[in-house]
């Protein structure tokens, strides 16, 4: 911590950014970021960045309209002389052009909770055991200074642990000190889980219509001696809805419904990601199938034990529907396999 002040006492010019494709954790990280350099050193300049699209369910997050959103960070942080990369740690996750930013040239740091090989910053915090960096933050520079934590920046942090967290879902024995500090924001804040959950974890409408499409398309596949369900939307959905609209809704309906129903605990969907290529997602629980090798083996793909994904091209004429019937049969073809993922 020392070390970070004296990085910050001397700096003029702050860059914060926050990686590609930025989710909640990151957006969150960045503010939370951003607020505090600007409290604490306030004769520094500190500008917050992030590369790619603006994703507005943010919008509310105090500080959220300060962030400058821009084609790709690489072009901007020559004005510079300190960076602060925050929910990632490796150079490339944060610009498509790694090699344009040389970190040699300037005083860096560095907040994450990823296990990974880290670029070279001048100072970094990895805490990788820690289900979220903006828990991270909240414990190196907020825990103590109760003077800068209000209920604005509060439910930023809070958003942000909530993101990575599956609004506190996946948090189990190894993590559980989230919930102390979850305790402390909420009683910073005053807030409640399910108002941050409506404000910022809200369905649009656009969501919900895609949603709703795999809901009815659902099929339940009881006759396999690992019983599973799918779905699926039809190509048509591109006519309507971006890819980037269809995969986020996507992943809120796998959110739904991943071992919510009873005695089927593990499943996929097959998305259009352009009129010839389908997106597969397969979800699993513990004691269920390693989707993972399955995925690798017979669909393209890959990932993790229990969440992975694959591509199938489609053939001429061949309809997603036609394609999730082949996969069913196919899969209950398969008998005997070492798919079986073993509770830790
Ligand atoms: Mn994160």
């Amino acid at each position: 911590m020392e070390q970070l002040n004296t990085i910050l006492s001397s700096a003029k010019k702050v860059f914060i950014t926050s990686h590609l494709k930025p989710d909640t954790d990151a957006v969150s990280c960045l503010l939370a970021m951003h607020y505090y350099v600007s409290q604490v050193y306030p004769n520094v300049q500190a500008a917050a960045y992030l590369s790619g699209e603006m994703t507005d369910s943010l919008n509310e997050l105090y500080g959220f309209s300060q962030i400058k959103w821009v084609a790709d960070i690489s072009g901007y942080v020559n004005e510079y002389d300190t960076l602060i990369f925050v929910d990632a740690s490796q150079l490339h996750r944060f610009t498509i052009n790694p090699d344009k930013i040389d970190l040699t040239k300037f005083k860096s740091i560095c907040f994450d909770h990823h296990n990974n090989e880290p670029s070279k910053f001048t100072y970094i915090v990895n805490e990788f055991n820690e289900p979220s960096c903006s828990q991270v933050l909240y414990k190196h520079l907020f825990k103590e200074r109760s003077d800068l934590l209000n209920p604005a920046i509060g439910e930023v942090l809070l958003t942000g642990i909530m993101g990575d967290t599956g609004s506190l879902r996946y948090i189990g024995s190894k993590t559980s000190n989230t919930l102390l500090l979850v305790k402390e924001l909420l009683d910073a804040t005053g807030l409640q889980i399910k108002t941050i959950q409506e404000k910022y974890f809200g369905y649009p409408v656009s969501d919900w219509e895609i949603i709703t499409a795999l809901i009815t398309n659902t099929r339940l596949v009881s006759d396999y001696q690992h019983p599973f369900l799918y779905s699926y939307l039809p190509l048509e959905f591109l006519d309507k809805y971006s890819t980037n609209t269809i995969k986020q809704a996507k992943n809120k309906f796998l959110f739904l419904v991943s071992g919510t129903i009873k005695g089927y605990k593990w499943g996929f969907v097959a998305t259009p990601d352009t009129l010839k290529n389908v997106n597969l997602s397969f979800r699993s629980g513990p004691d269920s199938v390693n989707v993972r090798l399955l995925a690798e083996q017979y669909f393209n793909g890959g990932g993790h034990d229990q969440t992975s994904g694959g591509e199938v091209v489609l053939s001429d004429n061949q309809t997603v529907e036609d394609l999730v019937y082949k996969m069913e049969s196919q899969i209950k073809s398969l008998s005997d396999l070492p798919l079986i993922v073993k509770t830790p």
